[in-house]
């Protein structure tokens, strides 16, 4: 453990407190004694002063030309590589999770950068030929201004890259609000950008919490694009402040994924793809396998390896390279967790592994809890339909891939979702029918790919995509644009009717 720190807002290239003075502590959720350090408790006034900062920075970054902004972008990448390990560590004691996939996370970070900078040299638009003759016309991609970015803590880094360099390939300036529970992974992100040469004002930063801090960003008229990943809950309230000012909106919410097992299924694949799918990251990803939904004739056994295997995970301190699962964030996701594990046994789901905090000697710093598996749960109950994030899988038995494919879109949300068949008839008719953002074939429903759209139907979003190419949509509008070299006034086909 090291001393905490003070960290200060970024405004404008300037490090500040917050004008009340007032801080919050970053505390390790493996162990509450460790103290990261200290950040601003911001207010609307620090929200305004940041919104400032970006205002005034656009018009030069706007016409910054897209290469060169894809260029620091680059290089911004090429430093989170030499910092990986270290940005890693920050992030496993500020978050939890364990360390492979705190580099992961960093690496998911390094990928869209790379994946964005590229996007420097394309940003394209479409060249079409007009209805008259001497004329030429064409789209494109114009920035918005200021975004206002609100960032979740299950993946601290990943998700701010996801906004924040496409964000600044499209010629936008940016203010962040890092979830309270990890504001320091956005800083190393951000940190990495400054180094890279971003000019100040570009990017800001201003720490806190939602109704403080988030709300004034959302609300403020200089913010014209809103970004959001969260619960569905927070994510229709931001939604509503936004219609009141017309704003572009980003909604990446829940999920409640499912993971289909069909009878001809290769077991071996299923149990390695549902036990990482259900327990990694602790459950605590919006794209975790929540529900497994397997063929009547292979529940048992699939139930009783699932078992075996998620016994062995080893929980703990994720700094410790030997564990396998770290804790919940807080102890109020924790009481989430135990509240549907209550909530489970009441609904008369069978309890076949774990339900219990983890609490003896070390653990008892921390927020563990066991990895826990209800069995003969009912495709209603609320362990079936609401999203748990954390480590709590629900297998429902059906008797066909219809009834499997029904289940699985019968809840609010639609992110992600996965089948496991041998049979490729039925691979192609889940592909087809099962509502989702995203479906995986074979595998769990985790580990989306940067360079691909993510995000989710119904609950789950507002239909804007992350990821891809198609995130340039939320951080750019198209401008068509007409240029006529006839030399005489030439009436639009539709005005020249005969
Ligand atoms: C999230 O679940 O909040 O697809 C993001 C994945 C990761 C991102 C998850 N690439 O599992």
């Amino acid at each position: 453990m090291s001393d905490p720190k003070t960290y200060q807002n970024l405004i404008g290239g300037e490090w500040v407190p917050a004008r009340s003075g007032k801080t919050f502590e970053n505390r390790n959720p493996a162990d509450t004694r460790d103290v990261l350090g200290t950040f601003p408790h911001s207010g609307a006034d620090d929200v305004a002063d940041a919104v400032a900062a970006a205002q005034a920075a656009y018009n030069k970054w706007r016409l910054t030309p897209a290469p060169k902004r894809g260029e620091i972008i680059f290089r911004a990448s090429q430093i989170l590589q030499q910092r990986k390990e270290e940005y890693a560590r920050d992030m496993t004691r500020e978050m939890g999770k364990v360390l492979a996939e705190t580099r992961g996370d960093v690496q998911e970070a390094i990928d869209m950068g790379f994946f964005m900078a590229g996007e420097g040299r394309r940003l394209y638009g479409v060249t079409t030929p007009s209805e008259l003759p001497n004329k030429f016309q064409m789209s494109v991609r114009q920035p918005l201004g200021v975004c206002g970015l609100i960032t979740p803590w299950n993946f601290p880094m990943a998700i701010p890259s996801w906004k924040i360099f496409p964000a600044l390939i499209c010629g936008n300036t940016v203010v962040i609000k890092p979830a309270e529970d990890t504001p320091l992974s956005t800083y190393n992100f951000v940190q990495a950008l400054i180094d890279a040469g971003l000019p100040p004002g570009v990017v800001n930063i201003v720490s806190g919490y939602g109704p403080e801090a988030g709300e004034p960003l959302v609300k403020h008229p200089d913010v014209k694009v809103v970004s959001f990943t969260g619960s569905t809950q927070v994510g229709k309230h931001v939604s509503q402040l936004c219609a009141e000012q017309l704003k572009h909106l980003s909604l990446e919410m829940g999920g409640k994924n499912p993971m289909i097992v069909m009878d001809d299924a290769d077991l071996d694949l299923v149990i390695a793809g549902a036990v990482w799918g259900a327990f990694g990251t602790t459950g605590q990803r919006c794209t975790a396998t929540s529900r497994l939904i397997a063929h009547r004739s292979i529940v048992d056994e699939l139930v009783s390896r699932v078992q075996a295997e998620a016994k062995n995970i080893r929980v703990g301190n994720g700094l410790d390279e030997n564990n396998q699962m770290g804790p919940s964030i807080n102890e109020q996701q924790l009481g989430t967790v135990q509240k549907y594990v209550g909530i489970g046994k009441e609904e008369g789901a069978e309890l076949v592994l774990g339900g219990a905090r983890l609490e003896d000697g070390d653990y008892g710093h921390g927020y563990f809890h066991q990895p826990t598996i209800f069995t003969n749960v009912k495709r209603d109950m609320r362990i079936a339909q609401e999203e748990i994030f954390g480590p709590v899988v629900s297998v429902i038995p059906v008797d066909s891939l219809e009834e499997a494919i029904d289940v699985a879109n019968d809840v609010p949300y639609g992110l992600s979702s996965s089948i496991y068949t041998r049979n490729v008839n039925n691979a192609f008719v889940a592909m087809r029918d099962l509502y989702t953002g995203i479906v995986y074939v074979n595998a769990p429903t985790i580990g989306a790919e940067i360079h691909l759209p993510f995000g989710g139907t119904k609950g789950t979003g507002n239909g804007k995509r992350e990821g891809g190419t198609q995130v340039l949509d939320t951080y750019s509008e198209w401008k068509s644009l007409y240029i006529d070299y006839s030399g005489g006034l030439q009436r639009a086909q539709i005005d020249n009717a005969e």
